[in-house]
């Protein structure tokens, strides 16, 4: 198995967030990714080869080109303000508010481009989360060329970002990307499974009204948990996307019987689309030591998860994405793709 990721990813390095009314230390850190990385390579079937750089144009398939400028260009316009530190929204449009116009003050493209105030944004970012894409891209590549599963150590992570905004840690969206580039490549159907503690709203909102990518997520409920306005088991899809969106939200204090359970259900679904490849949006947020989640999964659990996603028996490119139990990051994410390999 290929595994894919680029060291400028790490270059993305808040050191805070704004949570419970404070700024507090950052959590999505570029520590993850190397924990995740040491400890993938220890398995004997990881290969990590150089990698390829297939441009902004695939990512421009899936994100509005003004929202990737604005990424872009977010470093220059925060210094020529005279700021320093990370970027944070704090004002958004209310319901009933205008959002055909992008305003010229940095303030208020912030808040155009973002859903929450729990991302910050650096002048690092928007290479870092290029060079994310990039091994998203990568990994979509190798199965292209007929290898049977990939890995892509993204980082930062993609599945909260929508085709013109970021929040939930997010950028690009790099599962997205993935299943956007195998369509542009010839595949007729992809199926992306999220299996992340928290809802991917970003990618279900890209695919919402398409029959050719079918979604499916497990997630805490958001009645309870982020990102609280998307995720519930009633959002099916629209126009010819209706009936290819499943989402099955479990209550907080979840254990590996019953978010096994909910992945049973939707390996089915998976099978009755039966796409031609398959993306997993994988966050190992569910485990119990994980400092900003409620679900209670244990690393002796992470393998047989690993083995139930096999047995939907199609190409299957993983795409990382949350976990923030930093010192358990590599061996749960390793332990879950040792059961995949098994
Ligand atoms: N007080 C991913 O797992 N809210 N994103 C944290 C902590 C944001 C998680 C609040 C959680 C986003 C990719
Ligand atoms: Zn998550």
């Amino acid at each position: 198995m290929q595994l894919f990721f680029s060291p400028t990813q790490l270059d993305h390095d808040p050191k805070k967030e704004i949570s419970d009314g404070k700024l507090v230390d950052a959590v999505e850190v570029p520590k993850r990714a190397e924990m995740i990385f040491d400890a993938l390579m220890k398995l004997p079937q990881i290969e990590h080869k150089p990698q390829q750089d297939f441009g902004l144009a695939p990512i421009a398939q899936v994100h509005d080109r003004a929202y990737i400028d604005f990424l872009a260009a977010f470093g220059a316009l925060w210094a020529e303000a005279g700021r320093s530190g990370e970027g944070f929204p704090f004002v958004w449009p209310g319901r009933d508010f205008r959002t055909d116009r992008v305003p010229n003050h940095l303030d208020g493209k912030l808040g155009h481009y973002s859903f929450d105030a729990g991302t910050p944004l650096t002048d690092k970012t928007f290479g870092a989360a290029y060079a994310s894409a990039q091994s998203a891209l990568n990994g979509a590549s190798a199965l292209l060329q007929g290898d049977q599963a990939s890995f892509a150590l993204c980082r930062p992570p993609g599945h909260h970002a929508g085709k013109d905004y970021y929040g939930g840690y997010c950028f690009f969206n790099n599962a997205a990307i993935a299943a956007q580039y195998f369509r542009d490549q010839g595949a007729q159907r992809v199926s992306i499974f999220d299996v992340d503690y928290h809802h991917g709203n970003g990618t279900q909102s890209i695919f919402y009204d398409r029959a050719d990518v079918q979604f499916l997520s497990v997630h805490a409920d958001p009645m309870d948990e982020y990102p609280y306005f998307l995720g519930h088991a009633d959002e099916k899809g629209v126009g010819q996307g209706h009936g290819h969106n499943f989402n099955y939200p479990l209550p907080l204090g979840t254990t590996a019987d019953a978010l096994m359970a909910a992945i049973e259900a939707g390996l089915a679904e998976i099978n009755s689309f039966a796409p031609d490849y398959l993306v997993i949006s994988l966050g190992v947020d569910f485990f119990e030591g994980d400092p900003i989640s409620q679900f209670k999964l244990t690393y002796a659990d992470m393998p047989a998860i690993g083995t139930l996603l096999k047995t939907a028996n199609v190409p299957t490119l993983f795409v990382m994405e949350g976990g923030y139990a930093v010192d358990d990051l590599g061996r749960n994410v390793a332990a879950l793709i040792d059961g995949f390999l098994a």
